[in-house]
């Protein structure tokens, strides 16, 4: 069913337990945790609870939860003491998406290039 979490799925499994992160921010339907692979000096993923393949199948699902990991990427942000970031949502194979559960990147902590890819 829509939403329900997934076996083969790491971000489900981080969101269980079953796979440690450093989770530097929870709320009610998100976890925000450090990237394994940082791409910069702060570079943390906000994820919702529920599973959807990208940002964009979630908003058209449950759009109260893609607002809320808006906000919590806004959050997470400020918590790291930035104010001023990036937030990429990769969507496909050919941005660049690896992880198939809805996931906002938030970069920062370092000048950022001016091109977007
Ligand atoms: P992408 O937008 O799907 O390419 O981003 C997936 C990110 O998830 C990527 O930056 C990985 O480094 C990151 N990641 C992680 O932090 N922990 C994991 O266990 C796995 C991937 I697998």
């Amino acid at each position: 069913m829509a939403g329900e979490p997934q076996a083969d799925c790491v971000f489900c499994k981080i969101v269980s337990g079953d796979i440690p992160a450093t989770v530097v921010r929870r709320s009610g339907r998100t976890l925000a945790f450090r990237d394994i692979n940082p791409q910069a000096p702060t570079h943390l993923l906000v994820i919702p609870h529920v599973h959807y393949a990208n940002a964009a199948e979630l908003a058209a699902a449950e759009p109260e939860i893609a607002a809320e990991l808006l906000a919590e990427a806004g959050e997470a942000a400020r918590g790291e003491g930035l104010e001023s970031y990036r937030l990429i949502f990769n969507t496909g194979a050919d941005s660049g998406q690896t992880v198939f559960h809805a996931h906002v990147h938030v970069l920062g902590g370092r000048k950022l290039t001016e091109g977007l890819v």
